[in-house]
C-alpha cells in the first residue's frame, strides 16, 4: 500500500512537473503582415487550444527577411511572400513541414498549391495562406474631379505619366514601400522583363519613378488603407485586399468616400504569402497546431471575409462571401488573371542594386 503510494505520489509529482512543463510550453509567437487576419483568429485558437499567442506585424518582406536572415528571429509562424521564399529556403531559415501533423492540408487548392511550388518543390516547406494582386486603390469621384472623365483608372498610364501625376498630386498619391514590387511595375511599363537583371533596365525603371516623385505624397506599405478611407489620398498602388479593406472602412464611416480597386490593363504583379516554421523556432508543435487551424475552411473563410484577400483553400470556398467571390479585385476572371505576373525572386545582389536605387527615389536624389 505504502509502495503504491509512494508510486503514486512519485507519479503525480512528475505528473505535475510535466504539466508545469506543458503550461510553459503553451505559447507560440507569430509574424503576420498587418491587416491580414480576422479581429478574433487568434482568440480563437488560444480558447481552443490553451496556447498564448503573441501576434507581432509587418508590411513588407524587406523587413521580414531582416529578421529572418539575421537569425534568432524569435518566432513559430511567419508569413514571407512567394517572391522570397525560395531564396530564404536556400539560406536554410525554414524547417521542412511533417505533413502528418497537417491533417487539414487536403483543405488546400491543389492549383494554387501547385503554382507556389514553384518557389518551394512539393511545398516542402510552406503553404498558401492568401494571394492577391498588387494594383492600383483610387477615389473614383477625386480622380475624375482633378483628371476628368476619362482618366484613365485602369492603366499605369494614371501614375507613370508625369502630367496625370502631377495634376493627382493636389488629391495624394502613395506608394508601397518596396523596391522588390514597385520596381517590375515600372519594368513591365516600359516592357522589360519584370526580372530583368539589366542594371540599366533597372535604371531606367528607377528613372520613370523620379521624374514622378515630386508628385508623390509617401512611400508606405500600410498606411494607405486608412488615408484612402478617409480621403487624405485619392490613389494608391497597393495589395489588393487592403485596398477592398479601405473602401469597406469607408462604407462604414459612412460611405462618402468612395473607392475603387483596379487591375492595370498593361497587368500587375501577383502574390502568394505563406506560412512557414523558421529553423530555430521554439515552438514548433504549436506552430504545427496554428498552421492546421488556419487550414480549417470555418477560420480561413473568416479570414478572407474580414480582409478581402483570397485565401488558398478550395473546402473554405462556399463559406467566403459572396460579395467577396465576386469582386474582381479579389478573385478576377481568368482574362484578368491571364495579364498578373509573378513578383519575381531577384538573386541577393540584384535585390541590393534595385534597394539603393529605391532609396535614391524616396529622397528624390
Ligand atoms: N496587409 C496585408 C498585405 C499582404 C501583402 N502581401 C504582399 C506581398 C507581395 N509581395
Amino acid at each position: 500500500m505504502k509502495m503504491f503510494g509512494r508510486t503514486l505520489l512519485t507519479l503525480s509529482l512528475l505528473g505535475a512537473i510535466a504539466t508545469g512543463a506543458q503550461a510553459n510550453d503553451k505559447v507560440l509567437r507569430v509574424y503576420n503582415w498587418s491587416d491580414y487576419i480576422a479581429p478574433d483568429t487568434v482568440k480563437k485558437f488560444e480558447d481552443e487550444t490553451g496556447i498564448s499567442v503573441t501576434y507581432d506585424v509587418f508590411d513588407s518582406n524587406e523587413t521580414l527577411e531582416a529578421r529572418l536572415l539575421a537569425g534568432k528571429s524569435g518566432y513559430d509562424i511567419v508569413v514571407p511572400s512567394n517572391s522570397f521564399l525560395a531564396k530564404q529556403i536556400k539560406a536554410g531559415v525554414y524547417q521542412e513541414l511533417d505533413k502528418s501533423k497537417l491533417p487539414n492540408w487536403k483543405n488546400l487548392n491543389p492549383v494554387l498549391l501547385k503554382n507556389a511550388s514553384a518557389s518551394d518543390p512539393d511545398n516542402a516547406h510552406a503553404f498558401p495562406y492568401m494571394w492577391g494582386s498588387i494594383g492600383i486603390g483610387f477615389n473614383p469621384d477625386k480622380v475624375r474631379q482633378v483628371l476628368g472623365s476619362n482618366a484613365p483608372t485602369n492603366s499605369w498610364d494614371l501614375l507613370f505619366k508625369p502630367e496625370n501625376a502631377e495634376k493627382l498630386k493636389a488629391c495624394g498619391i502613395s506608394f508601397l514601400d518596396s523596391p522588390t514590387e514597385m520596381l517590375p511595375a515600372a519594368l513591365h511599363y516600359l516592357g522589360y522583363p519584370v526580372n530583368s537583371q539589366d542594371k540599366a533596365q533597372i535604371a531606367e525603371a528607377e528613372a520613370l519613378f523620379m521624374k514622378i516623385r515630386p508628385s508623390v505624397a509617401y512611400f508606405h506599405s500600410s498606411k494607405y488603407i486608412s488615408d484612402l478611407a478617409n480621403g487624405n489620398i485619392c490613389v494608391a498602388v497597393g495589395y489588393s485586399g487592403d485596398v477592398l479593406q479601405a473602401k469597406a472602412r469607408a462604407q462604414e464611416a459612412g460611405d462618402t468616400v468612395k473607392i475603387d480597386y483596379s487591375i492595370p490593363k498593361e497587368g500587375a504583379g501577383s502574390f502568394y504569402d505563406m506560412v512557414a516554421i523558421p529553423r530555430d523556432a521554439a515552438n514548433v508543435e504549436n506552430a504545427y497546431l496554428f498552421m492546421n487551424f488556419l487550414m480549417r475552411p470555418d477560420i480561413i473563410a473568416e479570414i478572407t471575409n474580414n480582409i478581402g484577400y483570397s485565401n488558398a483553400n478550395a473546402a473554405a470556398t462556399p463559406l467566403v462571401d459572396e460579395a467577396i467571390r465576386d469582386d474582381p479585385g479579389s478573385y478576377p476572371s481568368q482574362v484578368v488573371m491571364a495579364t498578373l505576373y509573378a513578383i519575381p525572386d531577384m538573386p541577393i545582389g540584384v535585390q541590393r542594386v534595385m534597394t539603393r536605387g529605391w532609396t535614391r527615389v524616396k529622397l528624390g536624389q
